[in-house]
């Protein structure tokens, strides 16, 4: 028997594989990170699992018909073929595309976290191969912050310079007397940061801020997004109304002339617009508590004492991603930015604002001086972009102009989209419309390493390799440490790596060379490693050689900078370290964004009310405001088949939590499977019925493998429990045009009928075709 520890790594933490005869057998966390993912228990049943593409596939009617237009993608079957085959079939379509319709017309945005390594980057190296083609349409921003990475620059300047170099935790936990968490720091989403993170520590500084004394106000419809040793005072606000809030407290300090007007002469632009706003005076309505009680069902009172709180003590503001993925979703970061500011205890240690410390693990975690290293993509002479959410409109309505971010853009008329580490039934909104989207195309190329519903959708499906079964390098900006990810097992069935996919469709195309630089697995590492390390020494820093780090597996590199505090220079100087805003300074108004005319996104921020929300009309029919997060038991749709996702599972289904006096009113109990459903779709889930979530709201996370009854039907009802085909697909504003997804109205009713199978990891149907 032989028996090995293999360093690796995850989005969700660095480990070490025990393999036994060729097999892993367990995941073993890596010893200095105090607070492993439960995540690490989705991978040792995923790697074997049926659900893994074991050879290339072609769809059928693709094979016989020809690429086109076709709304039976993810009905029909689909045909095995070799990797020949798929090579020279799909260069050849390639070609084709290219010659006919232009570099313009193939979308390779390719949306999607794939897996952690920096060469095996699933993204990188498609882009970098469709470069060598002559360039694609690309996306921009993400569907994880795009709101927020749009309008900060106008308000703060660079997100990498400023918002990515948040105050360090360790900070906060000395300094923060009050910690005000819109949408909480749910330690789930502390687990996972892109590129992985050897050590989560959120939750221990959580702890010792406690310890020290540090007070907590959750403002959330889930109890559970703050930990319960924390102690929080919930106020469990209406879904969508957070601004509402901010906008009273910040009435309150005008009122009660708390707030720093010091501050906001020396640092901000555009208070005196704000401030005729916030009294009323533009618009005849101020927005006083108990304005905002109305919306937001937060008593008025208990918004005066947070107010008041909130200047007497050391305040740290934090608004999660969540608050952003929503319609108008570009308002609640800008307005935390304007309530800080007018606490005055922006650049302080422990005070002003945070954006997403419960969003992703690196927040609050120093930068290191030298990013990890990256492999080079090319250049892509193609200028034409869509901002990501925007892949439906695209598709649908080649030609047509929209707005973004001041600017009034074209739709490309795409023919080929490929993509590569995504899962767009995953993370898409409205998955009915995405599925009359995709049908429209001539072809779709996939490859993944599972039949996700993406893959099912293609019309070409090229089998990945997953992490473990190859080499590759792991790091990620904030944390400190480098990882050898050494192969630990052989690739399942036919697998391949992404690269050596690449590497023989660009050599059938002729830039075989252009894309590898003559280099292999072996030797790109050892390539991307010495070009890290010699940027480390022109920095001073000494680091070993590639077989050493190759040896040791885990490379601990110099302390960044743990007393990190955010806007600190600028509150030394503002003239010195000024923003990259145009006034250099922070724009609670911004003449740029007002200039834009947006109906939808005015010059500072503004309560504008949405269209689904409990406040809505459509509540009437539709009296459930679902949230639609991100998942505890997995990373989006990823290794939804291991066994710690299984674990989360009720009959089946993902879990959806209503409050009991919901539950009560429609018959329903924990454990019973329930239909929720809207006028865009409807999929079957399992209740858990908790006082976790407040009255007249449900949450269903994402990242269930949609599984449609009737897979011809992209009307159907969905038997696991994807809540993307609920959600509406428009995006936030015309500034930013980010995802929305976070909320949908709904109504959920007992499922009486015969309980249709979960068929979502079961292969889809193949025909036999020998010779190919
Ligand atoms: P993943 O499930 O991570 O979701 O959307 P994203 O598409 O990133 O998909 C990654 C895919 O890559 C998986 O299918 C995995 O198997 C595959 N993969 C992994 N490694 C490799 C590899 O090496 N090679 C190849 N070829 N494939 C690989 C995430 C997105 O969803 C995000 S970031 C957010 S924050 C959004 N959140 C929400 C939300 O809050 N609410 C709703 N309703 N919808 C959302 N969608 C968004």
């Amino acid at each position: 028997m032989t028996r090995a520890l293999v360093p690796h790594s995850s989005h969700w933490g660095a480990f070490e594989a025990e393999v036994t005869d060729g097999t892993v057998v367990a995941i073993h966390p890596y010893r200095h990170d105090p607070d492993p993912s439960p995540l690490l228990g989705n991978i040792v049943d995923s790697l074997r699992h049926r659900a893994r593409i074991t050879q290339p596939m072609i769809r059928a009617g693709w094979l016989d018909r020809g690429p086109g237009p076709d709304t039976r993608r993810g009905a029909e079957p689909f045909v095995p073929v070799s990797w020949p085959t798929a090579i020279e079939r799909l260069a050849r379509e390639l070609r084709r595309v290219y010659e006919r319709h232009g570099a313009a017309s193939v979308y390779g945005g390719s949306y999607g976290w794939s897996s952690a390594g920096r060469f095996h980057h699933a993204q990188s190296q498609l882009h970098r191969f469709l470069n060598c083609l002559g360039g694609y349409v690309s996306g921009e921003h993400t569907y994880s912050n795009g709101a927020q990475s749009v309008v900060m620059p106008h308000v703060v300047g660079s997100m990498r310079e400023f918002l990515d170099r948040a105050t360090a935790w360790s900070v906060l936990e000395r300094h923060t007397e009050l910690f005000v968490c819109f949408g909480g720091i749910p330690i789930k989403n502390t687990m996972v940061s892109p590129g992985g993170a050897s050590r989560h520590p959120a939750r221990d500084h959580l702890r010792r801020a406690r310890e020290r004394g540090a007070e907590f106000v959750l403002v959330s419809p889930l109890r559970d997004d703050l930990p319960g040793f924390v102690s929080a005072e919930w106020l469990a606000i209406t879904p969508g109304a957070d601004v509402a809030v901010m906008l009273a407290l910040a009435h309150t300090l005008v009122a009660e002339r708390l707030h720093d007007r010091a501050f906001l002469e020396r640092y901000c632009v555009g208070w005196e617009r704000f401030e005729a706003y916030l009294l009323g005076t533009t618009d005849g309505c101020p927005k006083t508590p108990e304005w905002a009680e109305r919306l937001s069902e937060i008593p008025a009172a208990s918004i005066r004492a947070l107010a008041r709180r909130m200047a007497a003590k050391r305040t740290l503001i934090n608004v999660n991603y969540s608050l952003q993925r929503v319609e108008h979703g570009e308002q609640a970061p800008w307005m935390v930015v304007t309530l800080a500011a007018m606490l005055g205890q922006i650049g302080l240690p422990g005070g002003g604002f945070g954006q997403g410390y419960g969003s992703l693990g690196y927040i609050g975690r120093a930068p290191s001086r030298i990013g990890p290293p990256t492999l080079p993509q090319g250049r892509n002479p193609v200028t034409d972009f869509i901002p990501f959410p925007r892949v439906a409109d695209m598709l649908l309505a080649p030609g047509e102009t929209f707005d973004f971010n001041g600017r009034r853009l074209t739709y490309p008329d795409i023919r080929l989209v490929y993509w590569c580490g995504g899962n767009p039934f995953h993370h898409h909104q409205d998955l009915a419309r995405l599925q009359r989207a995709l049908a429209r195309m001539e072809t779709i190329v996939v490859h993944d390493s599972f039949w996700t519903p993406m893959a099912r959708h293609a019309d070409v499906v090229l089998p990945s390799t997953m992490m473990l079964e190859r080499n590759d390098i792991g790091g990620s900006p904030n944390d400190g440490c480098l990882i050898a990810m050494r192969q630990a097992v052989e690739p399942w069935a036919q697998a391949r790596n992404d690269f050596s996919i690449f590497r023989d469709l660009a050599g059938a195309l002729g830039v075989g060379d252009r894309f590898t630089e003559g280099r292999d697995e072996r030797a790109w590492l050892r390539h991307l490693y010495e070009e890290w390390r010699s940027r480390v020494a022109d920095d001073g820093g000494a680091t070993p050689s590639f077989d050493e780090f190759w040896e040791t597996g885990f490379l601990e590199m110099e302390g960044a900078d743990a007393d990190l505090v955010l806007l600190e220079r600028f509150r030394a100087d503002p003239d010195k370290a000024p923003l990259g805003t145009p006034s250099g300074r922070i724009e609670i108004f911004s003449a740029t964004i007002d200039g834009f005319k947006y109906d939808d996104c005015p010059g500072h921020p503004t309560w504008l009310e949405p269209m689904e929300w409990l406040g809505a009309p459509l509540a009437q029919r539709f009296p459930l405001h679902l949230i639609a997060n991100n998942p505890t038991a997995r990373l989006h749709s990823q290794l939804d088949v291991g066994a710690f996702s299984q674990s989360s599972k009720v009959q089946g289904r993902e879990p959806i939590r209503l409050h009991p006096a919901d539950a009560a009113a429609r018959g329903i109990r924990s454990g019973d499977v329930v239909r929720v459903f809207n006028e865009r779709g409807s999929c079957l889930a399992g209740a858990v019925v908790t006082p976790a979530v407040r009255p007249r709201v449900v949450q269903l996370s994402t990242g269930a493998w949609y599984d449609p009854l009737d897979p011809a039907d992209p009307n159907a009802m969905c038997v696991h429990g994807n809540p993307n085909v609920l959600t509406f697909d428009r995006g936030t504003s015309k500034l930013a045009q980010g995802c929305s997804g976070q909320h949908t109205l709904v109504e959920v009713e007992r499922w009486k009928g015969l309980l249709p199978p979960v068929r979502a990891y079961d292969l889809p149907s193949m025909e036999e075709r020998p010779g190919l």
